[in-house]
């Protein structure tokens, strides 16, 4: 990364991420407060749902596009070693994305569009919120646009040589993202917005259901790969040894994107627009998608095995005591991965649909995906800031010690937020409410859970606040001669021989994905312009 260009470049984008990150935090905090009623001075839904709604927005959609944006460069540039194609487009996309989230923060948070961060009609928001919101998205598109022709233009002028695994991870999501917010795009564009401006008087809420179910999924996983490509391409070096299979990486990329679009009615198996042969077919991907998951727990760890023993670890598990856990990125990776235990365990208690009846719309649902969002694959995101910012900004890191501590309080605090989430919902408390008024002995009992929730989501904010001090210190020390700026990519411990295509190239991983995602959503979709439908008329804002 020596372009001074490529690095302002991919620096706004992580600034704006955890901007938008900090500014969020705050807002959770505030959130665990009014639900438990403990001060009554902060009791308003309608400020709770405001918050709720820009929360959601801000960590699903603003933190996420914008740090996978800027780490997608990142990795393009530096594996690649090629300037990054077309840069003013790619400042183009940026500033496109930002003003779109400006003007979706408008009526976020006057308010105006306190519809969550899944916004399911028959609730309807401002236009400026779907206006926002599909400008960030036309941000990332082009964003994937550069990504897929840098990937091309890779492959063409090296016929013979097999892409970086790096590079063919983030084009795999690339690909990914292009399929998935086809789902969501439509219904902004044909329903939506269209709602919103008065052009139409209603709105079929299964249709909408059925069109967001196809980008809720896959969504998870564009969030999720990036995570995972730290896990695959810089651990194992950081550890200080070998990717165990190189090959076993790309399966799992590409059987993560391709089985990650056409399951998304595992979000809709309590709905009734859909048929249960259509769930138990999206049920069944759904278990499919997981193992790419498991052969990546199992990868990684047998990388950090490697490390360990070559750090002179012995017996079964001395090789874990040797690894260098003060590196940030592998303690990371450790904290991660034993928040993945628990967090895939949800995923797979909500993907069986007898228990996705006990627990659908309970607090259990925030529990599963704080865990395994903002704690399995945010842990990452910040592993990988750490790591990338000394090469950014050419200076070395402010103070390893306090990222260290940084990791631990966000391992701990998520913890302690999100174990009384899931025993909440298993006593049966609604997601998405605000304070309960009633007092009876079953709300009397969720109490002492939400003291806890209150305590974890303070351990975050501080945890947070650890984070952006660092990275501001680290961004205004004095500059530091001969500081290096490369990009140290993990080597698999076999050397890998030419891949076949199937390996190295996505073409024929996007045929499959066009075939599957006819098969799983030709018909969904379809039915409802064949049938009697009944339109319902907006409600809220
Ligand atoms: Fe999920 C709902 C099913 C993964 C995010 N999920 C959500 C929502 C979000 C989300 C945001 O089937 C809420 C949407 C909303 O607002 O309505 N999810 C799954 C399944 C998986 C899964 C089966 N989810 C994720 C990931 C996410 C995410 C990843 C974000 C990044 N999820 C569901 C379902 C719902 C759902 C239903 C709907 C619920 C409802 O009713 O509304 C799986 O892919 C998970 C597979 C993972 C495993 C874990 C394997 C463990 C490993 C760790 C090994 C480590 C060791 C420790 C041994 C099976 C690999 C090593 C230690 C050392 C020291 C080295
Ligand atoms: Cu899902």
């Amino acid at each position: 990364m020596n372009d001074t260009a490529e690095r302002k470049l991919i620096l706004c984008h992580l600034w704006v991420a955890f901007a938008a990150f900090i500014v969020a935090c705050f807002m959770g905090e505030y959130q665990v407060l009014e639900r438990s009623g403990l001060l009554p001075i902060l009791e308003s839904p309608s400020v709770y749902f405001a918050s709720v709604s820009t929360h959601g927005v801000l960590m699903a959609f603003v933190l996420t596009t914008f740090f996978i944006m800027g780490f997608g460069y990142a990795i393009a540039s530096s594996s690649l070693k090629q300037p990054i194609w077309n840069k003013p487009l790619a400042w183009g996309a940026f500033w496109l994305a930002l003003f779109g989230v400006v003007l979706a923060a408008v009526p976020l948070l006057s308010g105006k569009a306190s519809v969550l961060y899944t916004f399911y009609p028959p609730m309807v928001g401002h236009a400026a919120f779907y206006i926002g919101a599909t400008l960030l998205v036309i941000g990332s598109w082009i964003w994937c646009a550069i990504m897929l022709i840098m990937f091309t233009q890779w492959k063409k002028a090296n016929p013979s040589q097999n892409v970086p695994l790096a590079m063919f991870a983030t084009a795999a999501n690339a690909l990914l993202w292009l399929w998935a917010s086809a789902g969501v795009a439509l219904e902004v564009l044909f329903q939506l917005i269209p709602l919103s401006l008065g052009w139409t008087d209603t709105i079929d809420p299964g249709l909408a259901r059925t069109l967001f179910a196809w980008t809720l999924h896959p969504i998870v996983y564009f969030w999720l790969i990036p995570a995972y490509t730290a896990f695959y391409v810089f651990v194992p070096k950081q550890a200080g040894g070998f990717l165990f299979s190189d090959e076993m990486a790309r399966m799992a990329f590409i059987v993560l994107a391709v089985f990650a679009l056409p399951i998304g009615f595992h979000h809709l198996y309590m709905d009734p627009e859909q048929a249960s042969g259509w769930k138990l077919l999206h049920g069944i991907g759904t278990f499919i998608v997981a193992l790419p998951t498991l052969v990546t727990g199992f990868t990684v760890i047998a990388s950090l095995e490697i490390a360990g023993r070559l750090r002179g670890g012995k017996g079964l598990f001395g090789w874990l005591g040797t690894l260098p856990w003060g590196n940030p990125m592998v303690l990371a990776v450790i904290l991660s991965l034993l928040m993945l235990i628990f967090g895939g365990f949800g995923g797979i208690v909500n993907a069986s649909y007898a228990m996705n009846a006990m627990v659908h719309n309970t607090a259990w649902v925030p529990g599963h995906f704080h865990l395994i969002f903002a704690g399995t694959t945010v842990i990452m995101y910040f592993a990988v800031a750490y790591y990338l910012w000394p090469l950014l900004v050419r200076k070395p890191l402010f103070s390893n010690q306090l990222a260290l501590l940084q990791l631990w309080t966000w391992f701990i605090g998520m913890s302690i937020l999100t174990t009384p989430w899931h025993v909440l919902g298993l006593l049966g408390q609604p997601r998405r409410i605000s304070t309960v008024v009633y007092n009876n002995l079953l709300t009397l009992a969720w109490k002492p859970y939400e003291l806890m929730m209150i305590f974890g989501g303070l351990i975050l904010l501080g945890s947070a606040c650890l984070l952006v001090y660092n990275l501001v210190k680290t961004q205004l020390t004095p500059y530091a001669e001969h500081f290096t700026d490369e990009i140290d990519y993990a080597e698999p411990i076999h050397k890998v021989g030419v891949l076949p295509e199937y390996l190295n190239g996505l073409t024929v991983w996007n045929k499959v994905i066009a075939v599957l995602m006819a098969i799983s959503f030709g018909f969904p979709i379809l039915q409802f312009f064949f049938m009697d439908t009944f339109g319902s008329s907006a409600w809220g804002n």
